[in-house]
């Protein structure tokens, strides 16, 4: 029954099979791209029998090891799975998994972390290799034998397209008021070919809502009644409220200031708890009927649609908490107009990022005194995440804000640091850092007015001495006085925090 009401086509309803059965079609070396994007839309079953095959394999002394392709992240069931049986050799574009996370860190597992709006344009271009084998989850296939996505659209449309074969997870736990929710444009192409994005407003409708597919490529599709996981948000704590207090007295100042509207410019904003606490505190702002063009639509946004002072969001996947996955699907009805999910080539355009003007507010680990932020790597080596959409939304925005505790690992490590050990997004890409502390609004100033303000509003009272006192000794003892620096010093703070725990003195 669950089958014919999802898979209303009668070829693809003759391919189902076990996962375990459509796994087996998977051999060593492969690479593979599969759906998923921060926890939402990846494929639940072939993954994990994919998992157990390996282990059996190396078992018995096999090599068994393949190249995974995402969205973004995944959940544990995919990436964990995976990535305990020492499965992954190769994995692309972002991971927050934890065992992947130490795979990667040992050194036993090859990771490149990329742009995300760069995995599609390069899959295409062939830098990446070939595509063996697409294992995506959707929540439906028309009688067309079009396929429904599920709740993230991420790079699928490219993977269905450019692998050779296709596994399909057909999951009844999604919402069947996703069809119709998503956006899939198949305009793009490679230059000299490539054409303007026809998009405007960030609730254009510029393709149709389902993916096409070659039905002779698809060899095995599965079917699945399995939750999306994504991490539950915590109540922001007195911090990430402080952080969130000072974006948003920022952001009416900055309204005023420039004499934006009402409903302000579209808002990207990264995941986690203190942009989620952010969103939560734009309800009560003069704002209205905002915006959101962003990659991930979280807990906040919905609250933001019900409150009505979000208008619309357009994503690319949802990264709800489990509570609110199951209100969303409960709910689904009254949201179905007021969402739109894109490819990721599309919803972190760089091209429709500058040209509609984000409000661009991520996270950070580490800036340094002139502005540089570090969003991956903590102490300069071990990766943290990935730099996932950031870099699309902070060279592009409008404005871009990066948001950071003043202080890490209880006080030990300052986020504000005479030069970071990592660099991912310049200075020229970072126009405002908050902390808990304050606001520095770069926008304007040269180096040595960025690092005189950074360090009065946003370093933590316990690192602000240290800092003006390298600043200090920098203006005087520096080879160049543009950007004042001490080679020799600079990163001696992630030294001492290796070598004692602490970066304080
Ligand atoms: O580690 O979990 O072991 O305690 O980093 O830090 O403070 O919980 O903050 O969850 O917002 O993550 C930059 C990682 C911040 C995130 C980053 C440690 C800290 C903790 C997490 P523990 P918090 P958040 C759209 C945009 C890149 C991708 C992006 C991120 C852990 O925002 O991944 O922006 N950004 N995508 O203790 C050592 C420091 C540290 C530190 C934090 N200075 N030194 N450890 N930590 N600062 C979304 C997508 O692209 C999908």
């Amino acid at each position: 029954m669950l089958q014919q009401a999802r898979i209303r086509n009668l070829d693809f309803q003759s391919k189902v099979m076990s996962a375990e059965d459509a796994a087996r079609l998977i051999s060593n070396g492969s690479t593979i791209g599969m759906s998923g994007f921060t926890g939402s839309g990846y494929p639940k079953a072939v993954p994990l029998a994919l998992a157990a095959r390996i282990e059996e394999e190396h078992a018995k002394g096999n090599p068994f090891r393949v190249k995974i392709w995402t969205g973004a992240s995944t959940g544990p069931e995919l990436d964990g799975a995976l990535a305990k049986t020492d499965g992954i050799e190769f994995r692309l574009p972002y991971n927050s998994d934890p065992i992947a996370r130490q795979k990667i860190n040992a050194g036993q597992m090859e990771y490149f972390d990329m742009h995300l709006s760069q995995v599609a344009p390069m899959a295409w271009e062939g830098f990446l290799g070939k595509l063996d084998t697409a294992v995506i989850e959707i929540s439906g296939i028309t009688p067309a034998g079009e396929l429904v996505p599920s709740s993230s659209v991420g790079n699928n449309k490219t993977w269905i397209d450019i692998a050779d074969k296709i596994i399909l997870e057909v999951n009844a736990w999604q919402s069947s008021m996703l069809d119709g929710m998503h956006d899939i444009y198949y305009g793009t192409a490679l230059p000299p070919h490539r054409k303007p994005i026809p998009l405007v407003n960030s609730d254009d409708r510029i393709g149709q809502p389902y993916f096409k597919v070659d039905p002779s490529k698809v060899v095995a599709v599965v079917v699945t009644d399995a939750p999306d996981r994504n991490a539950p948000f915590s109540a922001p704590d007195e911090t990430a409220e402080a952080i969130a207090a000072n974006i948003l007295d920022f952001l009416v100042w900055e309204a005023k200031r420039a004499g934006l509207p009402p409903s302000l410019l579209p808002l990207q904003s990264g995941v986690g708890n203190v942009p989620n606490a952010v969103m939560a505190g734009l309800i009560d702002t003069p704002f209205e009927q905002m915006t959101a063009f962003t990659e991930v639509i979280q807990d906040g946004m919905l609250d933001m649609i019900e409150a009505g002072t979000l208008r619309m969001a357009s994503a690319t996947a949802f990264s709800l908490s489990p509570e609110k996955a199951l209100y969303f699907n409960e709910n689904a009805a009254r949201f179905r107009d007021k969402l739109i999910l894109r490819p990721q080539e599309i919803s972190n355009n760089p091209e429709l990022v500058r040209r509609l003007g984000c409000i661009a507010m991520n996270g950070l680990i580490e800036a340094d005194i002139y502005g540089n932020v570090n969003s991956t790597h903590v102490m300069g080596s071990r990766i943290q995440n990935g730099i996932g959409g950031s870099g699309d939304f902070a060279r592009n925005g409008y404005v871009s804000i990066f948001m950071t505790p003043s202080t890490a690992k209880g006080g030990a490590i300052s986020a504000i640091v005479p030069q970071v050990a990592h660099v991912d997004h310049i200075n020229q890409d970072v126009q405002v850092i908050v902390t808990e502390q304050g606001l520095a609004d770069l926008r304007g100033l040269s180096p040595k007015q960025k690092a005189k303000l950074i360090v009065e509003k946003c370093a933590h009272p316990a690192y602000r001495p240290m800092l003006e006192d390298y600043m200090a000794r920098a203006d005087k003892e520096s080879y160049g006085l543009h950007a004042p620096s001490l080679p020799r010093e600079a990163l001696s703070w992630h030294q001492r925090f290796m070598d004692t725990g602490s970066m304080k003195l």
